[in-house]
């Protein structure tokens, strides 16, 4: 079917209502008359059927992470205690759905990171990308590096306080993410991106370098320039980078990455890459070949921003998340696609999938830099594997929605910026190439509206 008439978000593989069929209203809202199966025989680990009757809800799953979804569906469907008769059969398009927060331009508390693991996940997505250090603060806690976040955590952007993870609190965050079936990516940006580090280890960090954009930042939005040895509140980019060619630069990735390794579950460690506009080409490559090596050798998978495609020597296995535009921008194609052989893809265009990017001109909240307002028709008006020409489909996992944080201070920002854009990037994620629909999604999406904001979500009023 193309069009759902039931509020589901991201649109499952296949609804079938059951003509004829009354509601299912349980007697007692408190037991649903559900069981529930799991066997690899249903399907992949995130697949699951859903089957509403008059006399109770059945769900069989493929695994653990299926039997979740298929509850999620079961809540979207849920209204003023009754449930459609129907039949759900449901796994998804893509295996990486991911959202991304940076928590290191405005750090954000536990509770936060929490309530936005929930937030995501009743949309099914599985990752979490937590951008942990930035030139603004260094925001998890190292033992093998304490100065980190002693010396680099204490501001945000705008001036506003800092703060960091200790290690129960990413215990916390891990176990929370993990009861959602959520995977943990951290990211530690290197090689720029890191005046914070510079405040700790101030013999690591090259010159500031001031260029133009750096310059234009600085007019437009203020926040003063870069000074070596005092907190960055503002939010230019692209002036920071670690040393080349020192054995103790080498001895801090080792060491960072590492320890980073030891306290993370999951597959992926992300080392950035991005925007190192001050560091010449040569030394780039070489310093994203060196690191992604570093955390290949700690038996985990690299993940960098698309424009360390361009090394050549990068680690085979690294995966690259592409953040230039629907339409790549010259010279911006060719890193990315070089991914193709190596881990493949995630996909984060910056003109759609940005959460960070204003929702309508008129709002503080936002940027703009990524081809102006981005509307829900944007976020919902792409496909995945159309973008790098000469990337097998096969390559691209996935989808991921950043939200970089440097005008969201807290979570009711983060909540007006995602909300309801995160929908349309989970139904890219999630939903079948076919079934995409923009009408059908508009309807959908206006019945979630009103349970979003009766569950307390802050959203945007059009
Ligand atoms: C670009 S996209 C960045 C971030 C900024 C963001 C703001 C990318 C890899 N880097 O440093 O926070 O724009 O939208």
């Amino acid at each position: 079917m193309s069009a759902s008439p039931l509020p589901l978000i991201p649109l499952p593989a296949s609804v079938t209502l059951t003509e004829g069929a009354a509601p299912y209203r349980p007697a007692d809202p408190s037991d649903l008359h559900l069981t529930v199966t799991v066997d690899a025989a249903a399907g992949g680990p995130e697949a699951y059927m859903l089957r509403i009757t008059e006399r109770g809800i059945q769900i069989m799953a493929g695994g653990p992470a299926g039997a979740f979804y298929a509850r999620q569906t079961l809540a979207q469907l849920e209204h003023d205690g009754e449930y459609p008769a129907v039949v759900i059969e449901d796994a998804p398009r893509f295996a990486y759905r991911g959202v991304m927060l940076d928590v290191a331009r405005h750090f954000q508390p536990v509770e936060t990171v929490k309530t936005y693991i929930d937030h995501a996940a009743s949309l099914k997505f599985n990752h979490l990308h937590l951008h942990l250090t930035d030139d603004q603060g260094w925001r998890l806690a190292l033992d093998s590096r304490p100065a980190l976040v002693e010396k680099a955590s204490t501001t945000s952007a705008l001036g506003d306080p800092g703060g960091h993870y200790t290690r129960e609190d990413w215990t916390e965050i891990l176990e929370h993410a993990a009861s959602r079936h959520v995977t943990v990516v951290p990211e530690i940006d290197v090689p720029g991106h890191t005046h914070a580090v510079g405040l700790a280890y101030p013999e690591l960090a090259a010159d500031p370098v001031i260029s133009d954009l750096v310059l234009e930042t600085v007019e437009t939005f203020g926040g003063g320039l870069p000074l070596p040895g005092h907190p960055y509140t503002g939010w230019a980019v692209g002036f920071s980078s670690l040393k080349h060619d020192d054995p103790e630069v080498d001895r801090f990735l080792s060491d960072v990455f590492t320890e980073l390794a030891r306290i993370t579950p999951g597959p992926y460690l992300h080392v950035g890459g991005d925007e190192c506009h001050g560091t010449d080409p040569a030394d780039y490559a070489v310093f994203l070949e060196k690191v992604t090596a570093i955390v290949a050798a700690t038996g985990k998978t690299p993940v960098a921003w698309h424009e360390a495609g361009a090394a050549a020597g990068l680690h085979p296995a690294t995966v690259g998340q592409y953040w230039n535009y629907v339409q790549p921008e010259p010279g911006q194609d060719a890193p990315a696609r070089a991914f193709g052989s190596r881990g493949g893809l995630i996909m984060s265009p910056a003109d759609v999938a940005y959460l960070d990017m204003k929702f309508d001109a008129d709002s503080p909240l936002g940027l703009t830099w990524a081809k102006g307002v981005t509307t829900m028709q944007d976020a919902y008006g792409w496909e995945p594997t159309a973008i790098l020409d000469g990337v097998d489909p096969d390559r691209i996992l996935g989808v991921e929605a950043p939200l970089w944080s440097e005008t969201a201070r807290d979570l009711a920002d983060i909540e007006q910026l995602a909300f309801p854009r995160i929908g349309a990037i989970a139904e890219i994620a999630w939903s079948p190439a076919g079934a995409h629909d923009a009408a059908g999604f508009e309807a959908r999406t206006a019945a979630l509206i009103s349970r979003w904001k009766a569950a307390g979500i802050r959203i945007p009023t059009p």
